[in-house]
């Protein structure tokens, strides 16, 4: 069978029918969640309107995906799939597959060229380097010190970004947007924290060339993103050679819904994104806070209740109603009065969408990879919530099993076996909280609960709500003497 490119690629699948051949983005996180959105949204747009658009592509580390794209002549399938069908689509916006790794000047090169007008990010929440204990930039990293030095390439987000914007300044200083399409609160606004600390820290010489460029010719506006994209699997390849007749290497699987919501403040323009079904407002935040709470805040318990309870996707784990009703508590209960619900969007429609999407059971979604991260991501989902309740007096049960059902998977009491999908969740703090486990005493586990939020990982000011320690304890004790179902029934009876 051939392989996808540009000659095989059926043109009835291919948007937009006359790809973009110049660079106007360079989009940083090869991965298959922009592969899936931005890239989608775009090709879209440019369907409509045409324009200086295509997407040059950079791969952190891995080059698995970057050098599949190259043999494809940059085009890969979008499987999109729902229990009604599935439909193949190429979004054909690519002019470039790089590896940041093994390719930093050309990267670097990029992100000076003067046709260059936007780079977007899509780095997950680690990618950062952010510091819960400072609430900045992470200037304990290695990683980022290594670049603050200029130590060899850089490493890191930040340090790649600076280093291009400093080639930029020094070469003709035209404007850029630099968009966070990552779900952290306000993405917008930390990236630009994050890129000016960096700026301030680096040698006197160097940060006053490029600091009052930086302040005034480069936004960053923030973006909401939300389509639910799994990881890759030969279900999908076969998929693109039933319908397509080609092989496909690296065809991105996701669901029929997709939103984008940004805020309008592009430095140097930007495609008419508004024609491929994106939003623009002049206040992201209202979006952001209802997705990342409903949704991701959700789906994290769903992933933690149902990994514990042996489910291994979350089709599987919200079918168990037990799981189903925890995730109507944690929405209606503890996020759902959080929120402001921007005035367009039909809140119950937006939540029964929410039901059907965790329940796409073609799609297959593991628990293990929403689980995954958990230390980054709860950050943005769960304490800010969670002290709104605890500062009115109310105890918010389903937050509080949520950690309770993140720290059983990822830092499990001794001899407390929390299941493969558990023991598959990959995460940064994995070895910390391993530590604080094994140390904790014997007997009550609000010892260890306390060590862990004395950690930072929620942010700083859960510690200062002993009750909710507590709770949290309570609910491990449960969930090791009898299971996620009956802590998930306690939580529910409180
Ligand atoms: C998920 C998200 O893995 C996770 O934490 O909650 O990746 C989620 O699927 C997307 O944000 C949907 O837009």
């Amino acid at each position: 069978m051939p392989r996808l490119d540009r000659s095989t690629a059926a043109a009835s699948v291919l948007t937009p029918r006359r790809p973009p051949t110049e660079t106007g983005i360079v989009h940083l996180g090869l991965g298959n969640f922009h592969r899936a959105h931005q890239a989608v949204h775009t090709a879209a747009a440019l369907d409509h309107t045409d324009g200086p658009w295509g997407i040059l592509g950079v791969a952190g580390r891995s080059a698995t995906v970057a050098e599949a794209l190259r043999e494809q002549q940059l085009r890969y399938a979008v499987v999109e799939i729902s229990p009604s069908g599935t439909r193949v689509s190429v979004p054909a916006v690519h002019t470039g597959a790089l590896v940041a790794a093994e390719q930093p000047d050309e990267v670097q090169d990029a992100l000076a060229a003067p046709g260059t007008a936007i780079v977007t990010l899509t780095v997950t929440e680690h990618g950062y380097t952010f510091s819960p204990r400072t609430h900045g930039l992470d200037l304990d990293s290695p990683a980022v010190r290594a670049d603050l030095r200029g130590d060899g390439p850089p490493r890191t987000t930040i340090g790649r970004i600076v280093r291009g914007l400093q080639r930029r300044v020094r070469t003709h200083a035209r404007p850029l947007t630099v968009l966070s399409c990552d779900n952290l609160v306000g993405n917008g606004s930390q990236t630009r924290r994050l890129v000016h600390e960096f700026t301030e820290a680096l040698p006197a010489a160097e940060r006053e060339e490029l600091l009052p460029w930086l302040t005034r010719s480069v936004t960053f506006p923030s973006s909401m993103v939300d389509r639910i994209v799994p990881a890759t699997t030969d279900v999908y390849r076969n998929a693109v050679a039933d319908r397509l007749g080609v092989r496909d290497a690296v065809p991105v699987p996701a669901e029929p819904f997709s939103m984008w919501v940004m805020e309008d403040r592009f430095a140097a323009g930007r495609p008419r994104w508004e024609h491929g079904g994106a939003l623009f407002t002049d206040d992201v935040e209202p979006y952001e806070l209802l997705k990342l709470r409903l949704l991701n805040g959700t789906h994290s318990l769903i992933a933690y209740l149902g990994a514990l309870d042996g489910r291994e996707t979350i089709p599987d784990a919200i079918a168990r109603p037990f799981i189903a009703e925890a995730a109507r508590s944690v929405l209606h209960d503890d996020y759902l009065p959080s929120l402001t619900v921007p005035t367009d969007i039909e809140l119950e429609e937006y939540i029964r969408q929410l039901f059907d999407r965790w329940a796409n059971t073609a799609l297959g979604h593991r628990t293990r990879q929403v689980g995954s991260d958990g230390s980054v991501k709860l950050r943005q989902r769960v304490p800010e919530p969670a002290l709104l309740h605890l500062r009115a007096g109310r105890m918010p049960h389903h937050l509080a099993l949520t950690v309770a059902a993140y720290l059983c998977c990822v830092a499990p009491p001794s001899g407390f076996s929390p299941g493969p999908h558990a023991a598959a969740m990959a995460d940064p703090a994995r070895e910390p909280l391993a530590d604080l486990a094994r140390s904790a005493p014997a007997g009550p586990r609000t010892a260890f609960v306390e060590a862990v939020l004395e950690s930072g990982l929620l942010g700083d000011h859960l510690t200062d709500h002993p009750a909710f320690t507590a709770r949290i304890a309570d609910l491990i004790d449960i969930i090791v003497r009898h299971g996620p179902a009956a802590a998930a029934a306690d939580a529910c009876g409180s």
